[in-house]
C-alpha cells in the first residue's frame, strides 16, 4: 500500500519530487485510515445485511435485483463547454439579470435533484444517483438556466437519514459540473430549517453555501414578510450570487369570495423585493395552485410593474401545471422550472421533456437538446426504482390541490408522518382537516415551515378527533402543538394582516407575541463558542461548513458525524446496497478515493449464535472478511 500512495502521489506524478520525497511526504504512511474505511463500510453493510435500514421499517422492498440505471451514451472525455455560470462570472449578476431579460427563448431550471425527489419521495434521493449523472449535464445541457440541486428539505434529510453531509454532495456536485448555474432554495430567516435563526447564522450559512457553490438562492418568506427576508438578501447580494427573491403564490387571484390574496397584494411585493435588491424575481407556487389564467394577469402585471426578469415555479399535483407554464411563457415570463420527464408529474414539477417539446419552432424555443433531455430521463426512470418505497402512493393529479392547498414538497413528508402516527389510513380526513387550519389560522401563505404548522395542527385535530367549533370552543382546553404556539407567538414572522385575534388569545393563553421580527429579539450567536462546542461533542475540528450545519441542526449534526465516524462515508455505497443490503453473491464497486475501489461480495450468513452474533462473510477485493453483527430485538 506504500508504493500504492507513492504512485498515486500528485508530487510524483508530476515528476518534481525530490530525494527528500519521502521523508518529507507523511501521506504516504497514511494507509492505515483506508483499511480502517474499508472495515467500516462492511459493518455498516454486515449491519443492515442482518438488522436491515432502519429507514426500511414498516416498508416493502422493491423486487430484486434492481438494473442498474442506463447511462446516457456521452463521451466524458470532452471538454464542458461553457455555460450559464461562465456568464454570470463574465457579466456579474445585474448584467446577467440583463441578459435574461434580452433572451427570445425561455430559460429552464432543472429540479429533478431537489424540488422533484423532495416531493416525489420524501427527500430521499442520495448523492451517488445525483454525482454519477452530473458529468453528463455539464456537456449535453449546457443551455439549462440552472439545476436546482440543494437545500429546502434536502438539506436535513440527509444528515438526519442518508447520513451524508450535504455540503459534501455540493462539493461533488459542483466539481463534475462547473458550467451550469447551481440553485438552491433558502427559507430567508428560516435559512434551511424550520425556525427563524440568528441574523449572523443565516449570514454564515449563505456565505458558505456560496462559497462551497450556489450560484442562484431562491430565497422566501413563509408568510410573504419582505422584512423577514431582507437579512438574507443582503447576505446574497453580498457573496456576489444571483438574489432571486420569490412572492409564494397561494389562494385565487379569480376568486372574489377570497380578494385577500388579489394582483395588487401580489405586485406590492414584488416592488418591495426589487426594492430590497432581488436580481430576479421568483413567482414560487408551491402547492400548485397557479392557474393557467391566473399566471398569465400575474406575469403580465409583474412585467409591466416590476424591471426583473421573472421566473416561474410550480407543481403538477392538479395535473394542469403544464397548462399553466405554458401560459406564463406565453405571458412573458423569462426562466420556468420543470422536472426531467421521469421525475415529473403528480406532485413533482411538470414534464420538461415535454414542455421543451412544446416550444420547438418558436420564437420561445429552449434551444434544449431533446435527444440529450430523453437520455437523461432514462438515467433518472432507472434511479427513481431504488426508492420505490418512499414514494407517496397517488396515481394521478388531483383538482383537490385547489382545495387543500398543501405544498408538493409536504405532501410526501406529511403522508410519512402520518404513517409515522399510525394515521395513514385517515389521509383523506387529513388533507380536510389542512384546509380547515388554514381558514382557523386566517388564510395564511402555507410554504415551509409554515406549511408544517397547519400539518401539524391538522395531525393533531385528526388524532384528537377536533372539529374547527372545538377548537375555537373558549370552554374547551386545548394543548396546542408548539409548532402552533411558535407561529402564533410569531416565530416565523407575521402574516400581512396577522393572524385571527380570538384564537391567538386562545393559543397564547395570556402570552404576548413579539412585537416585532424575531431576528430582532434574537441575540447574535458566538460562533466561534458554538465551534468549540460542536468539536468537544464530536472529538474533532470541524470546518466552517460543519459549523453551519452544527448552527442550524445541532442534535441531527452530532448524530451523523457519531454515524459517520463508526461507519464511515456511507454515500459512497451504491443506493441498493445502503438501503436493502446485498444478496448473497451479489457484488458492488465502491469507489473510496480516486483510483481506489473496493469490490465488495457478499458471501453468506451465519447465526445468530447463542449471544445473538450473526457473521456476516464478505470478500473484499478477493479477500475474504468477516464481520459480527448483534442480531436486534
Ligand atoms: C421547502 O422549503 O423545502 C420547499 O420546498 C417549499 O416549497
Ligand atoms: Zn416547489
Amino acid at each position: 500500500q506504500f508504493l500504492e500512495n507513492v504512485i498515486a502521489h500528485p508530487l510524483f506524478k508530476s515528476g518534481e519530487c525530490t530525494t527528500r520525497f519521502i521523508d518529507t511526504t507523511p501521506d504516504l504512511y497514511r494507509f492505515q485510515k483506508r483499511r480502517d474505511r474499508a472495515s467500516r463500510l462492511l459493518r455498516y453493510l454486515g449491519e443492515v445485511v442482518v438488522n436491515g435500514n432502519p429507514e426500511m421499517k414498516g416498508r416493502l422492498n422493491p423486487i430484486m435485483p434492481l438494473s442498474k440505471p442506463i447511462m446516457p451514451s456521452c463521451d466524458l472525455a470532452t471538454s464542458v463547454p461553457p455555460g450559464t455560470r461562465d456568464r454570470l462570472r463574465e457579466l456579474g449578476p445585474q448584467r446577467f439579470a440583463a441578459w435574461m431579460k434580452d433572451q427570445s427563448r425561455v430559460l429552464f431550471t432543472d429540479t429533478t435533484m431537489r424540488d422533484a425527489h423532495q416531493s416525489l419521495f420524501a427527500t430521499r434521493m442520495r448523492s451517488a444517483d445525483m454525482v454519477a449523472i452530473a458529468p453528463y449535464y455539464a456537456r449535453a445541457l449546457p443551455e439549462l438556466f440552472s439545476l436546482e440541486c440543494w437545500g429546502g428539505a434536502t438539506f436535513d434529510v440527509a444528515m438526519r437519514f442518508l447520513k451524508e453531509d450535504p455540503w459534501e454532495r455540493l462539493a461533488r456536485l459542483r466539481q463534475a459540473v462547473p458550467n451550469i448555474l447551481f440553485q438552491m432554495l433558502l427559507r430567508a430567516s428560516n435559512a434551511v430549517g424550520y425556525t427563524n435563526y440568528a441574523d449572523n447564522v443565516v449570514r454564515h450559512f449563505v456565505a458558505q453555501a456560496a462559497k462551497e457553490g450556489i450560484d442562484v438562492f431562491r430565497v422566501f418568506d413563509s408568510l410573504n414578510w419582505v422584512k423577514n427576508m431582507q437579512v438574507a438578501m443582503d447576505a446574497v447580494i453580498d457573496s456576489g450570487a444571483l438574489c432571486e427573491a420569490a412572492i409564494c403564490y397561494t389562494g385565487d387571484l379569480f376568486d372574489a369570495k377570497r380578494p385577500k390574496y388579489n394582483l395588487k397584494y401580489y405586485v406590492d411585493i414584488a416592488k418591495q423585493l426589487e426594492k430590497a435588491g432581488a436580481h430576479i424575481l421568483g413567482i414560487k407556487d408551491m402547492a400548485g395552485v397557479c392557474r393557467p389564467q391566473a399566471v398569465a394577469a400575474l406575469v403580465k402585471a409583474l412585467r409591466e410593474e416590476v424591471g426583473l426578469p421573472i421566473h416561474f415555479h410550480t407543481h403538477d399535483t392538479s395535473g394542469a401545471a403544464a397548462a399553466s407554464v405554458l401560459a406564463a411563457i406565453e405571458a412573458g415570463v423569462d426562466a420556468v422550472d420543470a422536472a426531467m420527464d421521469s421525475m415529473s408529474g403528480l406532485t413533482s414539477q411538470p414534464n420538461l421533456g415535454a414542455i421543451v417539446a412544446a416550444l420547438t419552432g418558436s420564437v420561445r424555443d429552449s434551444r434544449l437538446d431533446a435527444g440529450a433531455l430523453q437520455a437523461l430521463s432514462q438515467y433518472w426512470e432507472g434511479v427513481r426504482r431504488f426508492y420505490e418505497p418512499f414514494e407517496a402512493d397517488i396515481r394521478s393529479g388531483t383538482a383537490d390541490v385547489y382545495r387543500h392547498e398543501m405544498p408538493g414538497g409536504q405532501y410526501t413528508n406529511l403522508r410519512e408522518q402520518a404513517r409515522a402516527m399510525g394515521l395513514a389510513q385517515r389521509w383523506a380526513e387529513i388533507s380536510q382537516a389542512y384546509a380547515k387550519v388554514n381558514l382557523l389560522f386566517g388564510d395564511i401563505v402555507k410554504v415551509t415551515p409554515t406549511s408544517k404548522v397547519v400539518g401539524d395542527m391538522a395531525l393533531f385535530m385528526v388524532a384528537n378527533n377536533l372539529t374547527s367549533d372545538d377548537v375555537l370552543d373558549p370552554q374547551r382546553d386545548i394543548a396546542f402543538p408548539d409548532s402552533v404556539v411558535s407561529l402564533f407567538k410569531g416565530e416565523l414572522g407575521f402574516p400581512l394582516d396577522g393572524f385571527p385575534k380570538d384564537l391567538e388569545r386562545k393559543v397564547l393563553k395570556g402570552g404576548k407575541a413579539l412585537p416585532g421580527r424575531a431576528g430582532d429579539y434574537l441575540p447574535a450567536v458566538d460562533l466561534e463558542a458554538k465551534r468549540a462546542e460542536a468539536e468537544a461533542a464530536i472529538g474533532r475540528q470541524i470546518k466552517d461548513t460543519d459549523l453551519a450545519s452544527y448552527l442550524m441542526y445541532p442534535k441531527v449534526f452530532k448524530d451523523y458525524a457519531k454515524y459517520r465516524s463508526h461507519f464511515s462515508d456511507v454515500s459512497l455505497l451504491p443506493t441498493p446496497a445502503f438501503f436493502y443490503g446485498l444478496e448473497d453473491r451479489e457484488e458492488i464497486n465502491v469507489s473510496i478515493d480516486r483510483g481506489k475501489t473496493l469490490i465488495i461480495s457478499l458471501q453468506g450468513t451465519a447465526g445468530p449464535d447463542e449471544e445473538g452474533q450473526v457473521k456476516v462473510f464478505f470478500e473484499v477485493n478477493g479477500q475474504p472478511r468477516l464481520v459480527r453483527v448483534s442480531k436486534a430485538g
